[in-house]
């Protein structure tokens, strides 16, 4: 039986697992939960889908998962033998920094890029206004990250080592909005992670959740 994704490509979790589902080539089907609606927070959903009222969840016959990033550890698991090794779990060293730098997204990229997305581009979007204070604390947070991955990247290729990797794979969603954003020369400027976007925002998997992704006119 086929994977079944409840979420919404427009979101950057249920992208990051269509990212993945791609890449990975798996059969699935995807099925859209009403965000506005409130779908996600039914008693039903909460039950049976994520206790949190949050997407995405992935089902496997009787195996339900959440959480955007350990879906995506089962669904290269389960495809490694048919799809791209994104996790080298047969190379101790390349499984660990794949680790590493997966930790680094979530723990030191994520929380000031999301914060500026959320500000320029999701706030307006639902009705409010942009926090410029906001904006400028995460854009400096988010500098000193990316000066890291410069740095990281003047060396290899990718930043878990010359091999791409469900690290490179996580950050696609959030840098795809980000790139709309007036502060995208935070990514631009910088050659080396520049010429990194380049190479991962051209990927077909890549290139086939950024078409699911707009959030109004903007992006
Ligand atoms: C976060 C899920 C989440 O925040 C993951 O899956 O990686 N750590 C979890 N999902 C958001 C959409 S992400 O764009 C969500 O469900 N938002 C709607 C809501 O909270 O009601």
């Amino acid at each position: 039986m086929a994977l079944k994704l409840y979420g919404h490509p427009m979101s950057t979790c249920a992208a990051r697992v269509l990212a993945c589902l791609y890449e990975m080539d798996a059969e699935f089907e995807l099925v859209l939960v009403n965000v506005q609606a409130r779908d996600h927070k039914q008693p039903y959903c909460l039950a049976t889908k994520n206790p949190f009222g949050k997407i995405p969840a992935l089902e496997d016959s009787d195996l339900t998962l959440f959480e955007s990033r350990a879906i995506n550890g089962y669904i290269v698991t389960k495809y490694k033998g048919t799809g791209p090794d994104l996790l080298r779990l047969d190379n101790l060293k390349e499984s660990a920094l794949i680790m590493v730098w997966m930790e680094v997204k979530s723990h030191s990229f994520n929380p000031p890029v999301s914060a500026v997305v959320y500000q320029i581009l999701i706030s307006p979007f639902l009705g409010g206004t942009t926090n410029d204070q906001v904006v400028e604390a995460n854009v400096e947070k988010l500098a000193m990250v990316l000066d890291v991955y410069e740095e990281r990247l003047s060396k290899s290729k990718y930043l878990a080592g010359d091999f791409y990797s469900l690290a490179y794979l996580h950050h696609i969603p959030h840098i795809h909005y980000f790139m709309k954003t007036p502060k995208a020369s935070l990514i631009s400027s910088r050659q080396h992670v520049k010429a990194w976007w380049d190479d991962i925002s051209s990927w077909p998997a890549t290139k086939k959740i950024m078409e699911g992704m707009s959030i109004g006119g903007n992006a």
